[in-house]
């Protein structure tokens, strides 16, 4: 009978051990795990408990928080004050940098994540997630300042999330690889069920909210109408659509596609954020042969300077990701025939 490998196994293996200055990165990982693992239980039945609903207020987006997005914030809190493995959280439901003072200054790390991204999709039961990026504190940034993490994406040191589904999977990308678990609830551990993960070149499937599409700019209206029934594309795609960025993304990642969701006259940085879901995610995306960008510059190579700014995103297969830029560039010449021929 094959091992099953352990997250706890294989973050020793290929992070502590190939992974320059690992160490700190596999333990964050690891709690990171076992946070997500406390967050899915309480998931599982939150229809039974007190969680369900909204906690009532906005966060700094000026969205409504679930209740569950509180709770998510505060176990991630938990885990990692007094830890020594961060100095500094960075969350979509924290307005400030969340200092760890007696974590400090010993932990070189600062983790960046959407606790509950997609909360809304919770009162209907679909899927949800919880999106991370870590990096090291920037190189003479002021202690505990925001500038720790004024750095582009490429300075992340891994990224990855946990997706609240039918299964309960973790993703994480460092050095350049991608790997999945699989929650096995009754052992209570994360098993290696997606080595090596690489997204396909092209896919068959676009993600959007087609209801901002008179909003967009006509570029992503042209790649919609030649990816649509009618258009030009050798391929008949779908659209898929689950409104968890977390979910739309980790069904690219194994199915190949692509994510958009551009700016418009009134949000031209469009809705979604740079340091804690855009960012980790184009980590994960160019380390598994994806790309991503914000439709004219790459991801990872964005400068933030607030913790809360956004970014329009265009992210998946390299084949989508490409035509869309070109069409933004202006080049509205046919797409290249694919490299594998007509539609499958
Ligand atoms: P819209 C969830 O609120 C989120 O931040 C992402 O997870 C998701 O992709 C997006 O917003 C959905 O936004 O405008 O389509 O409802």
């Amino acid at each position: 009978m094959d091992h099953r490998l352990t997250l706890t196994q294989h973050l020793l293996r290929e992070v502590e051990e190939h992974t320059p200055g690992g160490g700190p990165v596999a333990s964050i990982l690891a709690q990171i795990a076992t946070a997500c693992k406390e967050i899915r239980a309480e998931l599982a039945e939150v229809g039974l408990g007190t969680l369900a609903g909204m906690k009532g207020g906005v966060n700094v987006q000026g969205e409504a928080v679930h209740k569950l997005d509180w709770y998510a914030n505060e176990v991630f809190k938990k885990h990692f004050a007094g830890s020594g493995l961060l100095c500094t959280l960075i969350s979509e439901e924290m307005e400030d940098i969340f200092h760890l003072d007696e974590d400090c200054p010993r932990a070189e790390h600062v983790l960046c994540y959407d606790p509950m991204d997609g909360s809304s999709n919770l009162d209907v039961d679909g899927a949800v997630g919880t999106i991370f990026g870590i990096r090291r504190k920037a190189l003479g940034a002021a202690h505990g300042q925001p500038e720790e993490v004024f750095e582009p994406g490429t300075e992340q040191v891994a990224a990855g999330y946990v997706l609240y589904g039918p299964q309960c999977m973790l993703v994480y990308g460092v050095g350049g690889n991608v790997h999945g678990f699989t929650l096995d609830t009754a052992v209570g551990e994360f098993f290696l069920s997606h080595p090596s993960i690489r997204m396909p070149e092209q896919g068959k499937e676009y993600s959007a909210n087609l209801a901002r599409l008179g909003a967009w700019d006509p570029a992503f209206r042209e790649f919609v109408r030649r990816h649509s029934h009618g258009g030009e594309s050798e391929r008949t795609y779908s659209l898929r659509y689950i409104g968890a960025l977390v979910a739309d993304f980790h069904r690219m990642l194994l199915r190949g596609g692509v994510f958009l969701y551009p700016g418009d006259a009134k949000n031209p940085s469009g809705k979604l954020r740079l340091l804690y879901e855009a960012a980790p995610l184009a980590f994960l995306a160019e380390a598994a042969g994806g790309a991503a960008s914000n439709g004219r510059e790459r991801i990872l190579d964005l400068v933030p300077d607030g913790l809360h700014v956004r970014t329009p995103l265009v992210i998946g297969s390299r084949y989508e990701v490409s035509a869309i830029e070109k069409l933004l560039a202006g080049d509205r010449r046919p797409e290249l025939t694919t490299s594998k021929g007509a539609s499958a």
